[in-house]
């Protein structure tokens, strides 16, 4: 949704979600702030809102204005101010530019009711307000110079962080972080282009600002940085949205049980009979701040019940949709068989071999095993039983390095959560390429300046340097009311 209105406009929302709570707040940003909240509450210390401090809360009675304004004589009568008063609450004036929005901003605390937040906010919209479209109050943060794109973008992640990590990422970059790094990578390069474009003005009096060693270095320094930043973007999607791990295999060899054992609670049906669980049953936990939804499957078999295939057709489309999918196998069946027993139906994909129930094998045999599964498949094979524990510490060990590990430590910490950013970043890779392709062939640096600008412009992006109407409606329009 496009966000009309001037930013003239004074706005308002609820900014606490919808429903019950102790405590609701409305908040309101614009010129007007002041004016509009000065007809909606009335200090109980008589004080008239102008006059109180920035940054102080105040005891106020909140009134309902679509009725006559209540002036301090009004007041008096105990009548008027019983029928129109919604609640009592608190209220703060934060002066411009220490708020928020850089705007003058007051906030209206009153219960958490909804239909008391409703009408504070109707009651301002009376006053003079408009509702803020979705993300406005940010937009207005972000034109107004207090936060750059991405970190306007990091209160949405802040928001919606599924993870400790995820919300510690997100607070990073909404410190900055993000921002001073594609910053400094865009400055280095348009300090490049002053060079080049320079060496083009000049070129008639063959004076040479920057020689081709020199760029090339260069490029592939600011490349090498760009390419570091990217390899952070599966772990920060991982972190974002959380990840979906798939727990597959043929009937009775112990899904539904090493579900509950890493959720730590019943959550699936176990019995001994094969076909137990017929449905997807999905949980998550937060493992060191990430959050991984588990997902118990149906066994896979050849089945005339229509239940089961339907089932089976559950279990195929959750591993098409899952982040990983652990392939769980019966040691002991699979000895029986020699080894011979892993084709089944409708396993879409394997990035995980969990060799359950060794208990039921001596150690011989199960070393025995997990080479004959390694030389079979590429996958890495994880023995282990549900039943005594043993093996699940390497387990959770494998599933938080798949997701975490090696990005996190390339990362210095900082890695790429937004989409938005990655594709950024991959524009302005491809552009460098380009320059280093024609720097490199001694083409004319006329080129280089022209790919130079559109890496420098891509990086810009992300921070908002350089953007578009289009672009700002599509990042707030994915905020909530309020925000
Ligand atoms: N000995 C031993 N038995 C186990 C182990 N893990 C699970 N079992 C048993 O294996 C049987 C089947 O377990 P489930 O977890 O229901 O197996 P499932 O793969 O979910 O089976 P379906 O839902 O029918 O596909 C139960 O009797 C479990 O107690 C293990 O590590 N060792
Ligand atoms: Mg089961």
């Amino acid at each position: 949704m496009p966000i009309d209105g001037s930013p003239e406009d004074t706005i308002c929302a609820i900014a606490t979600p919808l429903g019950e709570g102790g405590i609701g707040i409305l908040r309101i940003s614009g010129p007007d702030a002041l004016h509009v909240a000065s007809k909606v509450v009335r200090l109980r210390s008589n004080q008239p809102l102008d006059t109180t401090s920035s940054h102080t809360l105040h005891v106020v009675d909140i009134f309902d204005l679509r009725h006559p304004a209540p002036s301090a004589d009004s007041l008096s009568d105990v009548r008027f101010s019983d029928a129109h008063i919604i609640d009592e609450g608190l209220v703060v004036y934060m002066k411009r530019p220490r708020s928020f929005t850089a705007e003058d901003v007051v906030e209206i605390h009153c219960h958490g009711s909804g239909i008391a937040l409703k009408r504070v906010c109707e009651a301002c919209v009376h006053a003079g307000a408009r509702l803020a479209q979705p993300g406005e109050f940010t937009k207005r943060a972000f034109l107004n110079g207090r936060l750059d794109l991405s970190q306007a973008e990091a209160v949405l992640d802040t928001i919606k962080a599924k993870s400790d990590l995820g919300l510690k990422m997100a607070q990073r970059q909404l410190r900055g972080a993000l921002g001073q790094e594609v910053g400094g990578l865009r400055d280095s390069l348009m300090t490049l282009l002053a060079h080049v474009e320079a060496g083009i003005d000049f070129s008639e009096e063959d004076i040479s600002f920057v020689g081709r060693e020199e760029l090339i270095a260069s490029l592939q320094g600011t490349r090498a940085q760009i390419q570091r930043m990217l390899t952070t973007s599966e772990t920060g999607r991982v972190l974002r949205e959380g990840a979906r791990v798939v727990i597959v295999g043929k009937p009775n060899v112990g899904k539904s049980s090493l579900l509950n054992t890493l959720l730590h609670e019943n959550r699936a049906i176990v019995t001994d009979i094969p076909g137990t669980t017929r449905d997807v049953i999905e949980e998550s936990v937060d493992w060191q701040g990430l959050r991984i939804t588990f997902v118990d499957t149906a066994g896979l078999r050849e089945t005339s019940d229509v239940v089961e295939q339907e089932g089976m057709k559950r279990s195929r489309l959750a591993q098409e949709e899952s982040d990983m999918v652990l392939h769980v196998v019966d040691a002991a069946e699979l000895a029986k068989a020699g080894g011979n027993d892993l084709a089944f139906p409708a396993l879409v994909r394997e990035d995980l071999m969990v060799l359950n129930k060794i208990d039921l094998l001596d150690s011989t045999a199960v070393v025995r095993l997990c080479e004959l599964l390694s030389q079979r498949s590429s996958r890495k094979v994880v023995p282990l039983s549900v039943r005594t524990g043993e093996g699940l510490g390497e387990l959770k060990r494998v599933i938080e390095t798949r997701f975490l590990g090696p990005s996190l430590e390339a990362s210095d910490g900082l890695i790429i959560t937004n989409v938005r950013h990655r594709l950024a970043l991959e524009r302005a890779l491809s552009c460098l390429d380009e320059a280093l392709a024609s720097g490199g062939g001694g083409i004319q640096p006329e080129f280089v300046a022209v790919d130079l600008r559109g890496a420098a412009d891509a990086l810009g992006e992300i921070v908002g340097i350089v953007t578009t109407d289009d672009i700002l409606d599509r990042i707030f329009s994915e905020f909530c009311i309020g925000k």
